[in-house]
């Protein structure tokens, strides 16, 4: 046998071991070494039985996703793990599959084609297909439907979230639970049903349904993939599979499975789903701080302010089961930060995210306090008070007295330059940004933000802190707004002037929630407040460019009162539910105000709309990327993804701008700039990189290959 799998022994069970690290993906050299191990069993008439199991953390993750851009670009053909199951199936003896960590994708269709699973009870089974843009490739949407039901099998091929062993074995997709050692379990599992008649998963039609009561149920899952999933078309191809599975004979539903699988793997959807699974693994590498960079211990945090921020953030870390010392100056202050945590847990325990024993335990974790001398022990400490820079100054030189030696010290400001905070310590080399998203407990982007003194150690504790919290931990430079806002903030400015030229605020919103944006920006404005941004935009007014053009429309609303969904008005007006509708009196303040500037009204189309707010995105994009803010394009994919509602299924700002062409959306700002001034002045990179007909992707391998 090959390396990557072994076969051996118990006297008469046989055991296939798959041994191809990180997470046993299946591989071409893998599955033919698969079908080598059966041929021999089929051979070998002193074996009885056969247990197939993973080395490592995990049984099989499914397919090597490295394979499909080889197939999709020509490099590759896509070959079929079919034959391969069948041989399985078809086995001379029974085979039991014994999971643990993760079967998934190819790994729970593997384990489908076995005629018995077992599995540790923390192991995970799923076909998380979706999240690719693909369906399952190998027979997943046949056999599933067959052990588990029509309704469960839409609901794991759709949503591709895996459900626990516990669950799969109460529904029958697992056929036994082993406490302890799982290859002894599953040998003596296998040793039970030796000499016995093995149940071919594909023979099985008892749970596949009527077709009356199937055409109900598939027309119903269509309408919810619609609406929850808007815009992807994997879903909807998963159920059409599935739908096969019911109508056709076992052979008949794998061509239509292969035939809607193809038709999904060469998507642009799923290229771009697959470009940010990888760019979000890209994300921690750091090239000048080594994997193995010592990390210091973060099992304590001292959070100061107990506001929305501070309070989101205490939850975070007490969900993490790290304890947190939450500081706020005032006792009302504080009361109110622990009763938003308290409201925030109740939404959860109401959608069954956690349970109650969970939240006890959990608001246990979170000690409130007026007193820094609460600080002295901590490991880390997130500031998190009002976003001035007098005050942050004034928190960090007290955190510099009162903290430990070897604390963190990090800041969660969202514009302001760490590097100024820092130079009020002694210890520069110790601070460093933790920029969180709100509502900090829900959004998964976390901006590491890299001060010229922060120490390898201390950047490489927080991105690893990331994955410990469950955010995607990116890793920004100090410039102002770092990556997300420094590129949202002329993107919402955008939004305005389109309104002041005389497009409606939702048909604004409207030209990028079409593209698959959450929210428009004048909706988020309205979320978060129009104050705020009318505050920083105020406070950063000296670094806009002399002359350009400035929005006015945002600043006249916030000074008549209307701050957005938190007055009931900003550019929609909200009722008591926070719904929102149009306001006709944002037209005829447009109106008026854009003649009383002489900017002439115009209608203006959906394509031009979407192309200003989204091009401006990469345009500034491209100009961080080239000053070294962002360490690669993919990164900024990942915050916009994460961060900002950007849809994943278009690959994130920068991925997009690629699939469009670069030389495309460089003419398409080229003409912006001559329409709209300064402000559109093409980025250095975007247009070198136009004119050399590259895409991002080139800029990022290239300066990769320039640093290897
Ligand atoms: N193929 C190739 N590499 C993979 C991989 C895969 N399926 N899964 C993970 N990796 C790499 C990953 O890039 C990273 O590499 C390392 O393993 C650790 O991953 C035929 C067609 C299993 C839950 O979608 O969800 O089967 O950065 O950091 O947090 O019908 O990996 O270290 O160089 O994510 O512990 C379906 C994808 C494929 C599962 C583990 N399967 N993987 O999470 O580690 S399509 C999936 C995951 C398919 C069939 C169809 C997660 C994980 P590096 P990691 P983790």
């Amino acid at each position: 046998m090959s390396e990557l799998i072994q076969l051996t022994r118990e006297n008469e069970i046989a055991v296939i071991t798959i041994d191809n690290p990180p997470v046993n993906a299946l591989s071409p050299a893998v599955q033919a070494g698969i079908n080598a191990a059966i041929t021999k069993i089929n051979q070998d008439e002193e074996v009885k039985a056969a247990v197939l199991i993973g080395a490592g953390r995990t049984f099989v993750a499914g397919a090597d996703i490295n394979e499909f851009g080889k197939i999709t670009s020509g490099k590759a053909k896509r070959g079929s793990f079919l034959p391969v199951l069948l041989a399985v199936e078809d086995c001379r003896v029974p085979v039991v599959v014994a999971i643990h960590g993760n079967a998934l994708g190819g790994g729970l269709e593997l384990s489908m084609a076995g005629h018995y699973r077992v599995a540790v009870p923390t192991a995970q089974v799923g076909q998380p297909e979706v999240n690719l843009g693909i369906i399952p490739g190998a027979a997943g949407t046949q056999r599933l439907p067959r052990l588990v039901g029509v309704v469960k099998a839409v609901e794991m091929c759709t949503t591709g979230k895996p459900i626990k062993a516990t669950e799969a074995a109460s529904i029958g997709l697992l056929d036994k639970l082993v406490e302890g050692d799982l290859l002894a379990g599953a040998i003596a599992f296998a040793r039970e049903v030796a000499g016995k008649p093995a149940p071919k998963t594909r023979l099985r039609t008892d749970k596949l349904g009527t077709a009356e009561q199937n055409a109900a149920l598939f027309a119903a899952a269509r309408e919810t993939v619609r609406k929850k999933q808007r815009g992807l078309q994997a879903p909807l191809a998963a159920i059409d599979a599935i739908e096969a599975a019911t109508k056709m004979p076992f052979e008949k539903g794998c061509e239509e499975e292969a035939r809607l699988f193809d038709q999904c793997l060469y998507s642009d959807q799923s290229k771009a789903l697959i470009h940010v699974f990888f760019a979000e693994r890209e994300v921690p590498k750091i090239p000048d701080v080594p994997k193995d960079t010592p990390v210091r211990p973060v099992n304590s945090l001292a959070i100061v302010g107990a506001g929305t921020m501070g309070s989101g953030i205490a939850m975070v870390f007490a969900n993490a089961g790290i304890p947190v010392t939450l500081k706020d100056a005032e006792q009302a202050a504080l009361d109110r930060g622990l009763e938003t945590i308290r409201k925030n847990y109740a939404i959860s325990v109401q959608r069954g995210r956690f349970t109650p024993q969970f939240v006890e335990e959990r608001m246990k974790l979170i000690k409130p306090t007026l007193s820094y001398d609460d600080f002295a022990s901590a490991d880390m400490v997130i500031e998190a008070v009002f976003e001035g820079m007098g005050l942050k100054k004034e928190v960090f030189a007290e955190l510099d007295r009162v903290c430990k030696p070897d604390a963190i010290m990090a800041s969660n400001t969202s514009t302001l330059n760490i590097d100024e905070i820092a130079s009020v310590t002694s210890r520069p080399e110790s601070v460093i940004g933790t920029h969180f998203f709100s509502p900090a407990n829900v959004m998964r982007l976390l901006e590491v933000v890299r001060g010229r003194k922060s120490s390898k150690d201390v950047i490489a504790t927080c991105m690893q802190l990331g994955k410990r919290i469950g955010k995607v931990a990116v890793l920004v430079g100090n410039c102002w707004g770092f990556v997300g806002n420094r590129m949202f903030l002329p993107y919402i400015r955008e939004a305005q002037f389109l309104v002041e030229e005389g497009a409606a605020p939702e048909a604004v919103d409207a030209s990028v929630t079409n593209f698959g944006l959450a929210m428009g920006p004048l909706a988020v404005g309205d979320l978060g407040g129009l104050d705020v941004s009318y505050r920083i935009r105020k406070e950063f007014r000296h670094l806009d460019k002399p002359g350009a053009r400035r929005p006015f429309m945002e600043d006249r609303l916030v000074e008549m009162g209307r701050l957005g969904q938190k007055t009931g008005a900003g550019w929609y007006r909200y009722d008591e539910q926070r719904r929102s509708s149009t306001d006709p009196e944002i037209a005829a303040l447009a109106g008026k105000w854009s003649t009383e500037a002489g900017i002439p009204r115009r209608s203006i189309s959906e394509d031009e709309a979407r192309d200003r707010l989204i091009y401006m995105l990469v345009n500034e994009g491209a100009r961080i990327l080239e000053e070294g803010y962002a360490l690669r394009a993919g990164d900024i994919d990942i915050i916009y993804v994460n961060g900002y509602g950007f849809p994943a299924y278009r690959g994130g700002p920068m991925w997009y701008a690629d699939t469009v062409g670069l030389k495309k959306v460089y003419d398409r700002v080229c003409e912006f700039h001559r329409a709209h001034g300064a402000l559109w002045e093409p980025a250095p990179l975007l247009k070198k990189l136009a004119e050399a007909g590259k895409g991002f992707a080139d800029f990022q391998r290239e300066a990769a290959q320039a640093t290897t």
